[in-house]
């Protein structure tokens, strides 16, 4: 029988439930045989075509399946058990005395299954509790041994399975994906020499030099403990009471009020390693590097007012964008590159490396590429590896070392500490996904779970009963770069520490108008929400050492007058090197991939254009654009060919910031009914507001107008075409590789 829900039309064994003799008799489950397309652990061995070493990487390949395999349950074909293995013949009725009688203690059965759901949840993250996770690979380009001992980077081609998660912060588990937020972007290296986690964000700076502060910035930024509002935002008191009182964030609030915490796609963001972190060779040299992931993708941002909206209509909006790309085969993928440099460079910039509210413009020292990672497999299950990963700065391998950046030290310590409450115990690095592939062997005994079986009386070291195994690996093991320190123990910072407006500048400077224009409004946005105008003030007053015409604006915004500008730690900071860096605009980075994984609507509707729809629909898949038939309702519809057409999205159901694009073909008396449809009118104004591509044809383009689009002959987005032209199609693409249409944006919009 094919698995499909015709198959079991309803559920044949229901009335077989009721009575003395079905409960003496229970029947056997209705059993269905899986699709062969069904992706079960044999399959995706077989698929297992990338050796670890010296190998290409092949799309599709997913070089993590082989190691997860063992721990694997496909349970098609099989009869239901206990977790001791006891088949169990009725799943639907607990232990009674009697049919009407009182449910038994002795039901082992039922309290089994109700005692596991009760211990389902476990304590989510404190911060990066909502996200989602992908499997992949990395491949270096090269043999990268001059510079660094690290496994990945040891030959041409050669694999490194990954999984990364990606995240919001301040949300709960089940909040929006679309908070105006950083975005967490945590890579986990399955090295031959052992598990290294470069956890990183999708910006490069953060917002406290220290990790003593961080308590601090979380307390302020999560929901406030009183009441627990705002749930995943950070627009208020407590959060700009905090930073306003440490000037050292206005760097990062600066990327933080930026379009680049409203991301499109988790696929279209940077990611960044933000700490400066050591490369060491074969020889112990030791070289500066900062980690730079850049999306292939390009760099692409919502509209603040379009992710409002979505967290509304599809809370899992980036969730779902990158679990479908992955199903459809379009593997995102980023470059890895490093900033390299020496501890003679660090000495001559005006700012400390050991600062990670500060960046390194790419005209000081430039990014220099390494390989690519690419996410080409979805988890087969949520909780078992995108909640139980767990990812510490911690974890590197012989190659990589740490520095001394203040805010890295405490992160080395928190990581691992924090999984010992998450994940129950010591022994969270035996849970599969967590588990290296490299082979583990040392003297760690015991501990809550503890899963390997360890052989023999020898767990301590020296020994000769175990023939000193395992032994110290020496040079080849793990050596920590050896830093000279010769100092007093103090509390405090170094000098080059207290200048904090510098790069907060460089970043507004470096923005396209654009850019700076959504900066203000998401200012002005924030600090609408605070209920204490004195916080209001002492942000636009610290705004003003970044940029005067900033802090002028988000004033204006706000309806209050410019105030003193906040007195600075370093009344003579030292020049900056640059003074604009346009790298670090996100028009920076288009991407190559053009359309591939866009979404576009196509209205249908009785008496619509059937052909102009089919063809829509070819030229977007063939372009790797994925189009919907949305329509008044879902289900068929008749076409004034007489074809029928099946609508399988609704206004209802997929409102217009679900899609980057639109088409409204001609019809026959098609567009009259959407003009009385509320839902569609809305939907195109959305898109015209959100500075989307819109193809309208024939008749189609009255309704448009009506729906108050403004025509602008020079807007390449607007495609009005009455008498519609063979290439409209192709223009509708080329527009939609655009993204959005900047030139129509106005504050506030027009409509
Ligand atoms: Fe952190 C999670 C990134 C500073 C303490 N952090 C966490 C995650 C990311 C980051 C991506 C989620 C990992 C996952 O997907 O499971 N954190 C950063 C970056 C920072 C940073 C880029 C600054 C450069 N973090 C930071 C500091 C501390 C922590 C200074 C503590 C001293 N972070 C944690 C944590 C979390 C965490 C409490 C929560 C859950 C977890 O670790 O596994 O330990």
């Amino acid at each position: 029988v094919e698995a499909t829900a015709a198959a079991m039309p309803f559920n044949e064994n229901k009335a077989a439930e009721h009575g003395r003799e079905a409960a003496l008799d229970p029947p056997e489950g209705t059993q269905i045989v899986p699709p062969s397309s069904l992706v079960t652990a044999s399959t995706l061995a077989e698929s297992n075509t990338s050796e670890k070493l010296g190998t290409r990487a092949e799309e599709g390949a997913n070089p993590t399946v082989g190691s997860l395999d063992r721990v694997r349950v496909d349970s098609s074909g099989q009869r239901l058990t206990t977790n001791q293995g006891v088949p169990i013949a009725d799943n639907q009725n607990s232990l009674k005395a009697g049919l009407r009688g009182p449910a038994l203690l002795k039901d082992f059965i039922l309290r089994e299954k109700i005692t596991h759901f009760d211990h389902e949840r476990i304590p989510e993250r404190i911060v990066h509790a909502r996200g989602s996770g992908a499997h992949g690979f990395f491949e270096s380009y090269k043999n990268q041994r001059k510079l660094t001992r690290a496994a990945p980077f040891q030959e041409a081609g050669k694999i490194t399975p990954v999984f990364v998660r990606f995240s919001t912060v301040a949300g709960e588990r089940g909040s929006k994906d679309t908070a105006r937020d950083a975005r967490g972007f945590a890579v986990k290296f399955y090295t031959d020499e052992g598990n290294w986690d470069l956890v990183g964000n999708n910006m490069p700076v953060f917002f406290i030099q220290d990790a003593m502060k961080f308590p601090d910035l979380v307390h302020a930024a999560k929901p406030e403990p009183h009441h627990q509002m705002p749930q995943a935002a950070s627009a208020h008191d407590t959060f700009w009471d905090f930073v306003s009182l440490m000037p050292e964030s206005t760097h990062m609030l600066m990327w933080l009020m930026s379009d680049r915490a409203i991301p499109r796609s988790y696929r279209m963001m940077q990611g960044f390693g933000v700490h400066t972190f050591r490369f060491v060779n074969e020889r112990g040299q030791s070289s500066f590097v900062k980690f730079h992931w850049t999306p292939l993708q390009g760099t692409h941002a919502l509209l603040w007012d379009e992710a409002v909206k979505i967290s509304g209509c599809d809370p899992d909006y980036h969730r779902r964008d990158l679990w479908e790309a992955i199903e459809a085969g379009a593997y995102p993928e980023w470059e890895l590159g490093v900033q390299i440099f020496s501890e003679e460079d660090a000495e001559r910039f005006s700012f400390d490396i050991l600062d990670a509210t500060k960046i390194i413009p790419e005209e000081l020292v430039p990014i220099t590429p390494l390989g690519r990672m690419v996410l080409n497999r979805n988890p087969d299950n949520f909780f078992a590896e995108t909640e139980q990963v767990a990812f510490c700065t911690a974890h590197v391998v012989p190659g990589i070392d740490f520095t001394n950046d203040p805010l890295l030290a405490g992160r080395i310590h928190s990581y691992v500490d924090t999984q010992l409450s998450r994940l129950g115990g010591p022994n969270f690095h035996e849970i599969p996904i967590n588990a290296p592939i490299a082979p583990v062997h040392n003297n760690q005994r015991d501990g809550l779970h503890r899963q390997a079986i360890h052989r023999g009386k020898v767990s301590y070291e020296p020994n000769s009963l175990g023939g000193g195994c395992p032994f110290q690996a020496g040079a080849a093991g793990f050596v920590s770069f050896p830093e000279p320190v010769e100092q007093d123990e103090v509390r405090g910072k170094p000098e080059k520490f207290a200048e904090h407006f510098n790069q907060a500048a460089l970043f507004f400077n470096s923005q396209t108008p654009v850019e700076q224009a959504h900066i203000a409004a998401a200012f002005r946005f924030e600090l609408s929400k605070l209920t204490v105008p004195a916080i209001r003030q002492r942000v636009v007053s610290m705004l003003r050492n970044a940029s005067e015409e900033l802090a002028a604006q988000v004033a204006e915004g706000l309806g209050m007058p410019l105030p003193d500008a906040m007195p600075r730690a370093l009344p003579k900071p030292p020049k900056a090197e640059v003074d604009v860096s346009q790298p670090l605009s996100m028009f920076a980075r288009p991407g190559n991939t053009g359309v591939a994984t866009r979404k576009v609507a196509i209205f249908v509707g009785d008496g619509v254009d059937g052909d102009q729809v089919a063809k829509a629909q070819q030229a977007l898949l063939d372009a790797g654009a994925v189009g919907r038939l949305v329509g008044p309702r879902v289900g068929i519809f008749t076409a004034a060919d007489g074809s029928e057409i099946d609508a399988d999205a609704s206004f209802e159901n997929e409102p217009s910031v679900l899609f980057d694009g639109v088409i409204i073909p001609d019809g026959e008396g098609t567009a009259k009914v959407w003009a009385r449809d509320g839902r569609a009118a809305e939907f195109v104004k959305d898109q015209f507001r959100h500075l989307k591509t819109i193809l309208a044809l024939g008749e189609a383009v009255a309704f448009v107008e009506g729906a108050g689009v403004l025509r602008d002959e020079g807007d390449p987005g607007l495609l009005l075409q009455s008498e519609p032209e063979d290439a409209a199609v192709n223009q509708f693409l080329e527009a939609l590789a655009l993204h959005k249409h900047f030139g129509r944006e106005t504050d506030p919009p027009m409509l």
